[in-house]
């Protein structure tokens, strides 16, 4: 779906646009203003960003920060991507969406799920260093 807003065949409210990159409101933003930051390639997920998209791609989303909060007098601003799970639509966008204080986004990470004597952060965190290496 946003290959066809990246091609100009569905519109958008563009924000930014470069060779790599298209910036524009989302349809049903949390707050006016809020804008997603969208490869013009078809990449899925932030891990396929390739390396040096990375440093491109980031810089534009601190810029986009930058402007959303200056531009439009936000507080401050939530960055959001999500991978698979809550991701609605399968290609890679990061959301920048402007915050003000007590605004009154509902937003609970939770419930948590406490390490325990047979689930101890020793055994995640090797996992995860195990997997670092690995990759
Ligand atoms: P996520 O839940 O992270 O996948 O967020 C996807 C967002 O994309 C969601 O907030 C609504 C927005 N969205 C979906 N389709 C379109 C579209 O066709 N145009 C625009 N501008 N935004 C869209």
């Amino acid at each position: 779906m946003f290959c066809r807003i990246v091609a100009g065949e569905l519109p958008a409210e563009v924000v930014h646009e470069d060779a790599a990159t298209l910036a524009f409101l989302d349809h049903r933003p949390l707050f006016r203003g809020h804008v997603l930051l969208v490869p013009k390639a078809h990449l899925t997920v932030l891990s396929d960003l390739p390396a040096d998209r990375v440093g491109p791609y980031f810089t534009l989303a601190q810029r986009l920060q930058r402007a959303v909060e200056d531009g439009l007098g936000a507080d401050g601003s939530m960055i959001l991507i999500n991978n698979i799970i809550s991701q609605s639509v399968p290609h890679l966008h990061l959301h920048v969406i402007p915050r003000h204080k007590k605004d009154g986004l509902r937003f609970w990470l939770g419930p948590r799920h406490p390490y325990d004597a047979e689930h101890t952060p020793q055994s995640y965190a090797d996992r995860i260093r195990r997997a670092l290496t690995d990759g």
